[in-house]
């Protein structure tokens, strides 16, 4: 198995670059943000809980997040590989994937870091709101709040995975195309690595 976790402030880019990484690679895209989104729109409790966490820019609570992580290996068993999304934001989510992988006899083969300038990230999110209709991404004082969420609590994954000499910086701002060229040159490396 081939386990990747894509990294980085919100509206680094992400999202967009993991759709791409996953038809390259054949890996199992895991975005807890698309898996978050699709219970709002659902309406479960988990959506509804999520929701008010979201709206204000704050992460949603650990437990609930691992749980929804859990139940989504469970259906996905038969996964030659996972690319993780906006997972794990906390130290403690960290942990939990690791001891998860390891049940699955596996682990975590790199962490690939999108490095982008506040003001672009602000730009970018302002501009998706435009369009996308997610409250998070509408209201600039939510995006500030999103990124000071970030610096004390997102980093300390960061530093986990630093630590156990997994963690790589990639050049963030640019075209989808070049960072796409990038993040697949740093992937085919560690492919040979392992392989
Ligand atoms: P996510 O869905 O993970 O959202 P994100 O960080 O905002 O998005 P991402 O980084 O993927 O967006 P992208 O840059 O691709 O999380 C949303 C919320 O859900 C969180 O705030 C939190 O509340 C909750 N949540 C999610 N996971 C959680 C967890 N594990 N624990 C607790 N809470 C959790 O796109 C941004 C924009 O930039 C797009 O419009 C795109 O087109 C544009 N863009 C991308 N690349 C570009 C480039 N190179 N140049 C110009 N524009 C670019």
């Amino acid at each position: 198995m081939f386990n990747l976790i894509l990294f980085g402030p919100p509206g680094s880019g992400k999202g967009t670059q993991s759709e791409k990484l996953v038809d390259k690679y054949g890996l199992v895209h895991l975005s807890t943000g698309n898996l978050l989104r699709e219970e709002i729109a659902n309406k479960t409790p988990l959506g509804l809980e999520a929701k008010a966490f979201i709206d204000k820019g704050q992460l949603v609570p650990d437990e609930v997040v691992i749980g929804m992580v859990d139940s989504f290996f469970e259906h996905h068993k038969d996964a030659k590989g996972f690319l993780f999304d906006g997972f794990p934001r906390t130290a403690a989510q960290a942990v939990a994937l690791d001891k998860l992988l390891e049940l699955k006899k596996t682990e975590i083969a790199a962490v690939l870091a999108l490095e982008v300038g506040e003001e672009e990230l602000v730009k970018r999110l302002l501009n998706r709101g435009k369009t996308s209709g997610r409250s998070d991404d509408s209201d600039e004082d939510v995006i500030r709040k999103r990124f000071n969420v970030y610096m004390t609590e997102t980093s300390a994954v960061g530093d986990h995975y630093k630590k156990a000499r997994k963690f790589q910086n990639i050049k963030g701002e640019g075209s989808v195309s070049d960072i796409f060229n990038s993040l697949s040159d740093s992937i085919d490396k560690k492919m040979k690595k392992n392989a």
